[in-house]
């Protein structure tokens, strides 16, 4: 039954998504007495993994680290099944802790929030959904997540297909089944390479267009055992220690620099190989910042590649080349490169044929027409940015994000925007983000945040905005860190660049340090905050 819209509400904060950093902000503030109004456009709470259904969509972080860490209880409790767990579980995940929190009461599902207009005489957000809501709130958080606006290329043509067409980022609630089909997949980055294997089992064929080869490291999956949950709570205090250590954030271990022989180093890698995972690239502390360094890690992988497909022809356009290991986001496997070893499964080389247009039949390249009976497109995001500047967000004087935006995401801290006061971003551009552990990084914007509610709310205070100064430095600081590595050589979502027209701007920060940062910044009454 549709629900009646709410009109003139006023509560002290409104948060808007409910994947994990929105249902940690809900449980944070109704725990401090404010009262909350949470709105999501999906049917139920979860975020990227309610909406990244796909075959073999699963975590690329072991699962006992993909957890909240805010209740010790909760954490023991649960009990993963996997060293990565798959998208079902982590959405029973949030689903229990949704039910165990009573996080769903305070939630307005499948509503989309449309404007945030602030009002400067009320110190207040208006904030209009799709459902006619209309509330008023002091404070406006948002978690709208860094992968939630899935993007699909304009290709040409692409309405006249006569097949169904899927997007991995918005898959069908009901599964989908292959089975008997020609199935073409565009895009070859962690959902592509997570979920062709997969649909390479049930398709009759498989066509796989990759435009860029991206690296992968074997998950090496396995059952979670008794011994694995052991050895995670023995050394849990001091992985926290970590967490919550000055050195959050993204940072070389300087320690760990590579040996000088090359008999040395070629051990280090087959461990790191062997082991499997993301771990991979904390192979040696200057992996990222070093050209030489980095090349041979990329050749030991190019190595391995060829060792595992058949056709070296297929192995060589497999090989990535254009840019440096780690420098877009590693991707984790089972079994993708085997994938090309099956006599069902064809790779199209974009680089040399590229995609001219879709037709009913299919997919037409340069030089042929490959029909299908169904197309993935896995063509990924509008990262970081993109699901903030598709709600009409209007700051103090009526300024608008998108414009204050334009020539790239700026806030400070990658908390708060200048201009937009009394407005939070969790996990937004200018902090770890996207390239720390999400779950990790979610919770401390969330603690800093009600921390700092906390406090205006007992001094009495309405107000607080980022200073310009204060961003601007910040900004700057973010670029001038990022420059420092080879993060920019790639034509990565960190840097906008799969969005045609995005500003190229590296957007999460690669600095250490970041979690002292931000508390030094709360210690210091809020500085690089104008508070009124
Ligand atoms: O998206 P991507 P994704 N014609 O942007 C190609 C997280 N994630 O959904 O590189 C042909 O990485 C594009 O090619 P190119 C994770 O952080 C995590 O795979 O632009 N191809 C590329 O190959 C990840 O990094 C997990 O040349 C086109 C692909 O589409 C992020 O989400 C699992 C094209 C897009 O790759 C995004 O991953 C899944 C075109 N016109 C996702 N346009 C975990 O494991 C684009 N492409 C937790």
């Amino acid at each position: 039954m549709a629900r009646a819209p709410m009109r003139g509400a006023q509560v002290d904060a409104v948060v808007v998504g409910a994947g994990f950093g929105g249902m940690y902000m809900l449980h944070k503030l109704r725990e401090q007495g404010f009262s909350v109004q949470g709105f999501e456009a999906g049917g139920d709470v979860g975020g990227t993994w309610y909406w990244n259904r796909y075959p073999g969509a699963r975590c690329d972080i072991p699962s006992m680290f993909y957890s909240y860490k805010w209740s010790d209880e909760l954490q023991r409790d649960w009990r993963w099944s996997e060293r990565y767990a798959a998208q079902p579980e982590i959405l029973a995940y949030a689903s229990h802790v949704a039910d165990r929190f009573d996080l769903r009461s305070m939630i307005a599902f499948e509503t989309r929030v449309l404007s945030v207009t602030f009002d400067e005489a009320a110190d207040r957000w208006a904030v209009v959904t799709d459902r006619g809501d209309e509330v008023s709130a002091r404070w406006l958080i948002m978690a709208a997540g860094c992968l939630s606006t899935p993007r699909a290329p304009a290709i040409p043509g692409v309405e006249t297909f006569a097949g169904p067409t899927y997007h991995t980022g918005a898959w069908p609630h009901e599964g989908v089944d292959f089975t008997g089909q020609r199935v073409g997949v565009i895009g070859t980055g962690s959902s592509g390479i997570q979920s062709i294997p997969i649909i390479a089992d049930q398709a009759s064929r498989l066509t796989v267009f990759q435009r860029t080869a991206n690296f992968s490291v074997p998950a090496r999956n396995a059952p979670l055992t008794e011994r694995v949950i052991d050895v995670f709570w023995k050394g849990y205090d001091d992985y926290m220690g970590l967490v919550k250590g000055p050195g959050m954030g993204f940072g070389g271990n300087p320690v760990n620099a590579p040996p000088e022989t090359a008999e040395a180093r070629q051990a280090r890698y087959e461990e790191l190989w062997a082991l499997g995972g993301a771990g991979f690239l904390a192979v040696w502390g200057n992996l990222l910042t070093s050209l030489e360094v980095n090349e041979e890690a990329a050749s030991f992988v190019r190595a391995k590649i060829a060792e595992m497909v058949k056709d070296p022809l297929v192995a060589e356009v497999l090989g990535p080349r254009d840019h440096p290991i780690g420098t877009k986001r590693i991707c984790v496997d089972t079994g993708y490169y085997e994938t090309f070893n099956r006599p069902n499964v064809d790779l199209v080389n974009l680089r040399d044929t590229p995609i001219e247009g879709i037709t009913a039949e299919g997919v037409r390249t340069s030089t042929e027409t490959y029909p299908l009976d169904a197309l993935v497109f896995a063509t990924g995001f509008d990262a970081m940015t993109g699901a903030l500047l598709s709600i009409d967000i209007r700051g103090a004087g009526g300024a608008e994000l998108r414009e204050a935006w334009a020539a790239g995401p700026c806030a400070y801290l990658g908390l708060a925007v200048a201009g937009f006061p009394n407005m939070f971003v969790i996990t937004g551009p200018g902090s770890p983000s996207v390239l720390s552990n999400m779950i990790n990084s979610i919770e401390q914007h969330v603690e800093w945040i009600i921390r700092c509610l906390g406090e205006m709310r007992e001094a009495d205070r309405t107000r607080i905005e980022a200073d310009e100064a204060a961003q601007d430095t910040w900004v700057a600081h973010v670029a001038a860190v990022a420059d420092k590595t080879l993060f920019p050589r790639a034509a990565s979502w960190y840097m906008g660049a799969n969005i045609p027209g995005k500003p190229r701007v590296f957007m999460p920060y690669i600095g250490a340090g970041y979690r002292r940062k931000c508390e030094e910044v709360a210690a210091a009454g809020y500085e690089g905050f104008i508070l009124a």
